[in-house]
């Protein structure tokens, strides 16, 4: 009978959802040595992490996560909170023997992020694994943007070039929720989608963000309490409370090899609502990802004849290139949630063969380096260096 691994999952809004499919979908799509197992969802409410449990497929629920990480019946623990939890419930499981896969960003300070990768290396010692999930790094497309660069088809990357743009809280009156408050998330567009710029380009690089110059913004300062947390009297507004999160940050940086940066994580672009997109520029040519666009990239090589160049536009569907093989016939394009189950499919896989997946805690703590020194630039307007931290990318 194969082996099965029993995950328990804490947290189960967005994050929660795609991981659940992902779980849910892993062992149909790819062949693996281990079968997940949704054995617990987690979460404070009990009726809706109940109903929770029914809508996304897990055999159980429970609304203490100490309770699940210590349970025997369960062998890896999926942290899908907001970032004020993550390093309590990470430090939990990994000293109670359990893998462990976290959100991004990995934490909410460097500190925190140190205490988990340290504790990550103190617990691979006995066989267990960590990941981050960044799971861009999984997109197909992105897997060919970083074996081009690696395989030198656009020579030395001089300029890279991304942004992450969403506008969700355009309207002054969206709610105070979580990824608005700094005692819950930390920062804002800044580490809930700038983190996944500067590891995605960490990682189609393979070189890390040595020094960044930055500055942030909140544009709406007050918003309206969640109709939980207000409290209505009946009569007259709800209260409102104070924004303490950037709403956008803006930066430029030096990577090692040379190349020069700028980064724009933003929640004010109106218009777009999920506008992750990155492009290198490079001595023999460039590349060019968008995720909205996410089955395709655009490639320049400037090595051919001067009268046959062009950008042109890759179809990353064919089963040559990773994970497609599990999916549909060419020309047939996959989606955000397939992201995710290529990151279960890989830690899974890890797991099974004794390895260690990344991206590793060590690298999202060099994530959270950068994120830090964006935010100690932003408020100094002056030019931060990155510590080096062990990260590999
Ligand atoms: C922000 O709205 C968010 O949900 C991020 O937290 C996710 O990491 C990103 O994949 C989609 O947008």
């Amino acid at each position: 009978m194969m082996g099965q691994l029993r995950v328990g999952m804490i947290g189960y809004a967005f994050m929660g959802a795609a991981h659940s499919q992902a779980w849910r979908t892993v062992n149909h799509a790819f062949d693996l040595p281990l079968s997940a197992r949704r054995s617990v969802v987690c979460g404070r409410d009990e009726a809706r992490v109940a109903a929770a449990a029914v809508t996304l497929g897990w055999e159980s629920h429970a609304t203490d996560w100490r309770e699940v990480v210590s349970r025997d019946d369960i062998d890896l623990v999926d942290i899908c909170t907001p970032g004020d939890t993550h390093a309590e419930i990470a430090l939990a499981a990994l000293a109670a023997g359990k893998h462990v896969l976290c959100e991004k960003p990995l934490a909410n300070s460097v500190a925190e992020a140190r205490e988990m990768a340290e504790a990550a290396a103190t617990a691979q010692a006995r066989g267990v694994r960590t990941m981050c999930g960044f799971n861009y790094r999984r997109v197909p497309a992105v897997a060919l943007m970083r074996r081009l660069v690696a395989q030198g088809r656009i020579g030395t990357v001089r300029h890279i070039r991304a942004v992450y743009l969403q506008d969700w809280i355009v309207d002054p009156e969206f709610p105070l929720v979580w990824r608005l408050r700094r005692d819950m998330a930390g920062s804002g567009a800044l580490g809930d989608i700038g983190a996944h710029i500067v590891d995605l380009t960490q990682y189609v690089t393979g070189a890390r963000i040595t020094g960044v110059s930055a500055l942030t913004e909140t544009f709406v300062r007050e918003r309206p309490l969640p109709a939980e947390a207000a409290g209505l009297s009946g009569v007259g507004r709800a209260e409102s409370g104070e924004v303490t999160v950037d709403d956008a940050a803006l930066f430029l940086a030096r990577l090692e090899g040379g190349a020069i940066a700028t980064y724009e994580a933003t929640r004010f672009a109106t218009g777009r609502k999920n506008g992750l997109r990155v492009e290198l520029n490079g001595s023999l040519g460039s590349v060019a990802f968008d995720f909205e666009r996410m089955n395709e990239l655009e490639f320049y090589d400037a090595t051919v004849p001067s009268t046959e160049q062009g950008f042109t536009r890759i179809l990353v569907t064919e089963p040559d290139h990773p994970y497609m093989a599990a999916w549909w016939p060419a020309g047939h394009p996959i989606g955000y949630e397939h992201s995710f189950t290529h990151e279960v499919r890989d830690l899974i896989a890890a797991i099974a063969a004794g390895e260690d997946p990344t991206p590793s805690f060590a690298d999202a703590l060099q994530v959270q380096l950068v994120l830090d020194a964006v935010e100690r630039s932003a408020a100094s307007s002056a030019w931060v260096p990155v510590e080096a931290e062990l990260a590999s990318v």
